[in-house]
Order: structure tokens, then C-alpha cells, then sequence
């Protein structure tokens, strides 16, 4: 990508910025859990979407289309320290899959979907293809917002805008959330680029925690990229009902999820010939490193990825190859890892039909449109939400 670069100091340091007090935190928000905005919770003033203006650092923005808002701030860094210390404090270790995305595993994530074995994403983006204009057509003649969470790279959205006409851009808002600062503002700055008239609020937060600042007008949101598949069934529920809570009579919810399949097709997405995804999973050690000032050596461990029939699901691990010892000394804590015990870094589900249609009418959400490929690989599923209709 041709980005004009200005020279962003920030660009690998996202959760070292400045604090500002009116921004939420998961702390505030977590023992609520019904969906209360964090900020009236700790008895702040809710900041209004439209009146936040981006941080200083990050001016000049082509014809003020583009507004940031960060929900992050450095919470993130108290949030990441406990979340680490909590996963590899526990009988079976686990890193959460979200500290993949720093800017190099972000990096990778990309080069993942690039790989021959790695079908989800190519399959996603053929069914956003043939299926674009219908999906935008809910914006026709009307103001909205497409938002998209845990955006990641431009390339999905991109399909949704382009069958989009001119003139109708102008009566669309994107509004990405991801918690990647420096993913988000570079792919907004591209959208801008490519697509004139259309406006950017960007939201840069965790999904799981700050729906409660999205904007709350017409909206279609999408969920792409199979990520609701990293959530077991208890957390998957929750995300779906606090995202059902946000959404109108009208408003729509496009999930995108991988399905069972033969095995061997499945396991080799995740066991690439060229070894990027292994790169891709021991890259969150220099995540934890960075972060929690540790001294992992990646060489120590072993990229695992295997499907448990049992859970219907794809796990990957990091094995170690030899006895661990660290200290995350940014929070005093000495880290032990046995030879061959393994520290568990995502599962990626793969669903059948009915077990998905399962856990949205549990959300509360039921399917208007069921997307999938000839293959029925993948699926985009555009669900109302039931409390509404
Ligand atoms: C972005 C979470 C959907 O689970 O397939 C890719 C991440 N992990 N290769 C997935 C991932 C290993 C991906 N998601």
C-alpha cells in the first residue's frame, strides 16, 4: 500500500499514550456487563461520538472526514498486564488471541490471508463480492452507519463500498473499532483515499468491551473474518447479546463464520508450507515481551494448530521445547514453563449450521440472510435482533 507516511513515532507504541481521563477502561465496564456506558458507570460525562477530536498527534486529516476516537488510552496497558498475568498464572497457561495484533502480528495476520492454505478469507471476500450491492442496498435512500468491528485490513469493507454509487457514499459513515491504532488509521486514511464523500469516525477500542460507544443511529454492522469463532460459547453469547442491545428494529448484524469441513483442509490453514502462521503465533511472545518487559526466546517454542473434534474447533498452542524461565518484570512475576507443556493462544471454531443458528437465537438474534459460498465453506449471516421486530 502507497500510504503517505508522517513519521508516526506511535506506530508500534500504541498503549504507551498519554491518559485522558474521559476515556473508559474494561475495568469500569466488565463487572456492569449490561451494557451501561462505562463512562456514566463511573460517573463521568458520556463523551458525545461527534464531538471528540482526534488527538493532536494524529492531525492532518483530508477535509475533517476523518474523526478518531480512542477508548483505549493507556488502560490498555493495566488491562494487558492483568489479562497476561492472569493466563499464565493458571494451570493450563493461555496468551488471549487479541495480543496477536501488534503491528507486526497485524502484519502477518495479513500476509496469513495471502496463503494458499488459508481459505476463510478468500472465501469471505468471493461471498462479499457476489453479494455487495444487495447487502448495502439497506443504506438506499437513507443515512447510516457501516460499522465494522475488529476491522483489521480494508480489504472486506472495500467490497461493501465499491457497490456503492457515488452519490450514495455521501449518506454513509464508516465507523471501524479495532484495537490496532496504527492498523486503524492506516487503513481509514486509504478508504478516504479511494472512496470521495464517504466520512470516517474511527473507534479505537476492544470489541469486547467498548460497544457501548458506538454510535447509535441506523446502522448495519459487520463482524468479519471468522473472528466470533475465537470466543467459546459463553463469551460468543455475551458478544452477541450486548451487540443485539445496540441494534434498532432496522439495523443489521453481518457475521461472517467458518464451517466444519474436512479436516485435513482445515488443519492445513493453520500449518501453512511456508510457516507464516507460526510466525503469526510465536510473535505474541515479543507482544508479551514488549509488553511486560520478559525475555521469552521464541526459538524455545513450537507452533502447534490441531482440531479438537471434541469442541469442533481448531487450537493453537505454543509448545516449549525445553524448560522456561522468565520474569515479566514490569509486574514482578516469575513465569515457569515446563519442557512440553504448552502455553494455549487461540481456538478458532468451525460451525455447522444449526450449531451456529443455536447460539444466535440464544443472542437473541435471528437470520434474515444466510451467505455462503458453493462450497459452503464459509458463511455471512445477516441477523435482526429479535427484541426489535
Ligand atoms: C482472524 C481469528 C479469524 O482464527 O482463522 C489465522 C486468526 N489464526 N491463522 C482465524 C488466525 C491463525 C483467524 N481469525
Amino acid at each position: 500500500m502507497n500510504i503517505p507516511n508522517p513519521g508516526w513515532a506511535y506506530r508500534d507504541s500504541w498503549y504507551r499514550r498519554r491518559i485522558d481521563s474521559r476515556y473508559s477502561s474494561c475495568d469500569l465496564f466488565h463487572p456492569a456487563g449490561h451494557g451501561q456506558d462505562p463512562c456514566t458507570a463511573a460517573g463521568l460525562c458520556p463523551v458525545s461520538i461527534e464531538k471528540v477530536e482526534p488527538p493532536p498527534s494524529l492531525i492532518p486529516y483530508p477535509g475533517k472526514r476523518l474523526t478518531l476516537i480512542d477508548c483505549l488510552g493507556t488502560h490498555f496497558r493495566s488491562d494487558m498486564d492483568r489479562e497476561i498475568a492472569f493466563g499464565l498464572s493458571q494451570n493450563h497457561k493461555s496468551i488471549p488471541s487479541k495480543y496477536f495484533y501488534d503491528a507486526r502480528g497485524s502484519r502477518l495476520f495479513d500476509e496469513i490471508c495471502t496463503l494458499p492454505e488459508y481459505y476463510p478469507t478468500r472465501t469471505e471476500l468471493e461471498i462479499l463480492h457476489k453479494y455487495a450491492a444487495f447487502i448495502m442496498s439497506v443504506f438506499r435512500g437513507r443515512e447510516g452507519d457501516l460499522i465494522e468491528i475488529g476491522s483489521g485490513s480494508d480489504l472486506k469493507v472495500r467490497k461493501l463500498l465499491e457497490a456503492v454509487p457515488r452519490h450514495g457514499l455521501r449518506k454513509i459513515r464508516y465507523v471501524p473499532m479495532d484495537i490496532s491504532h496504527a492498523g486503524l488509521v492506516q487503513s481509514s486514511l486509504s478508504i478516504l483515499r479511494d472512496f470521495e464523500g464517504l466520512r470516517i469516525c474511527g473507534i479505537i477500542g476492544d470489541f469486547t468491551c467498548h460497544l457501548s460507544r458506538l454510535p447509535g443511529g441506523r446502522k448495519l454492522i459487520t463482524f468479519f473474518g471468522g473472528t466470533f469463532g475465537n470466543f467459546p460459547d459463553p463469551q460468543g453469547i455475551e458478544l452477541l447479546e450486548n451487540i443485539s442491545r445496540i441494534m434498532g428494529p432496522e439495523d443489521r448484524l453481518l457475521i461472517g463464520i467458518d464451517m466444519l469441513k474436512d479436516i485435513a483442509i482445515m488443519e492445513a490453514a493453520y500449518n501453512d508450507s511456508r510457516g507464516v502462521t507460526a510466525r503469526f503465533n510465536l510473535n505474541i511472545l515479543n507482544h508479551v515481551n514488549h509488553g511486560l518487559q520478559s525475555d521469552f526466546r521464541l526459538h524455545d517454542f513450537e507452533h502447534r494448530a490441531f482440531f479438537n473434534p471434541d469442541g469442533e474447533q481448531i487450537e493453537m498452542e505454543l509448545r516449549a521445547r525445553r524448560d522456561v524461565r522468565t520474569e515479566l518484570r514490569r509486574i514482578h512475576m516469575h513465569v515457569h514453563v515446563a519442557k512440553g507443556e504448552a502455553i494455549h493462544t487461540e481456538i478458532s471454531r468451525k460451525f455447522s449450521r444449526e450449531k451456529a443458528e443455536g447460539l444466535f437465537r440464544s443472542a437473541g438474534l435471528s437470520p434474515a440472510e444466510w451467505y455462503t459460498d458453493p462450497r459452503g465453506w464459509f458463511s455471512l449471516v445477516c441477523l435482526k435482533a429479535n427484541h426489535s421486530s
